[in-house]
């Protein structure tokens, strides 16, 4: 018998594959959680019903909201990561040999076991002696903490269910409050074919915060229609330029290039209108 995984990713429209095995299935005590195997995309962790990542295309997602912010900040040495339980963004950004310490501010710690279990060539980063991973509220770390961090990356699930806070005008407030004078602060913004809406209000909010604010673009097969956006707020240096471009030029990747750095804030049209 075959057994499908089927993310219905609006009431109307959904991505499906076909299930080799199911590792683990959990309620955890704050979302659904899944581990399965699939032939086209791999192993995929699932959260709510939503594919968080997958092994073959996590690349995109993790080295687009690590390595723009951090190239663009001249020398980022504390780095806090908001939600990002799997490690992936945590792998990325320790190749930036600035960083001396970066937090991990995620509220389930079954992501963060599971992944280590299950994912890790993700998770692998997570045991590195320059990162602090805590079983923490996010939202709550940023509002005690005050011009601390270099840059902080929030790596959230959608605008649902515990991540709800996470796409509000407070948060970015004390985001704003926790960064440096100089810091950067990125976070993922879903798809503009499919939250066009949640990308206006949230440059809107971001911008009315940070002196520069700008969207940019990845490809990213498993998510909602596959084109993936990023909303980056700034208090000094443009994310459009690269700050070091040799440290740039030297990350191991595979999606990120420099020229790619600067190409990912080039908009079609109907997504320049958003912002
Ligand atoms: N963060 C989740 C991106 C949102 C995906 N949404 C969806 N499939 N509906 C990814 C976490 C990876 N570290």
């Amino acid at each position: 018998m075959e057994l499908w995984f089927t993310e219905k990713q609006t009431a109307d429209y959904g991505i499906t594959a076909k299930i080799t095995k199911t590792l683990h299935t959990e309620q955890t005590e704050f979302q659904d959680l899944a581990v399965i195997d699939t032939n086209e995309w791999g192993r995929m962790l699932v959260l709510d019903g939503c594919v968080m990542t997958t092994i073959r295309d996590e690349f995109v997602y993790h080295e687009m909201i690590s390595h723009i912010a951090l190239s663009a900040h001249p020398n980022p040495q504390k780095v806090l990561v908001v939600g990002g339980g799997d490690g992936g963004v945590m792998r990325e950004i320790i190749k930036h040999k600035t960083v001396q310490k970066a937090v991990l501010a995620e509220i389930d710690g079954r992501v963060i076991e599971l992944s280590k279990q299950y994912l890790p060539e993700i998770a692998v980063a997570l045991t590195d002696p320059r990162i602090d991973v805590r079983v923490i509220d996010g939202i709550a770390h940023v509002k005690e903490h005050k011009q601390e961090y270099d840059v902080i990356i929030v790596d959230s699930t959608d605008p649902i269910g515990p991540a709800v806070g996470l796409f509000a005008k407070e948060f970015y407030e004390n985001i704003y409050a926790a960064l440096k004078e100089d810091g950067i602060f990125v976070a993922q913004s879903e798809s503009p074919f499919m939250h066009g809406e949640l990308i206006g209000r949230v440059q809107k909010d971001v911008s009315a915060i940070f002196p520069i604010t700008r969207l940019y673009l990845a490809s990213i097969p498993t998510y909602p229609s596959g084109l993936w956006s990023f909303t980056i707020g700034s208090k000094r240096h443009d994310p459009l330029q690269i700050a070091d471009e040799q440290r740039a030029s030297e990350l191991v990747t595979r999606y990120y290039t420099p020229s790619l750095h600067r190409a990912a804030f080039t908009l079609p049209a109907f997504v320049e209108e958003l912002v």
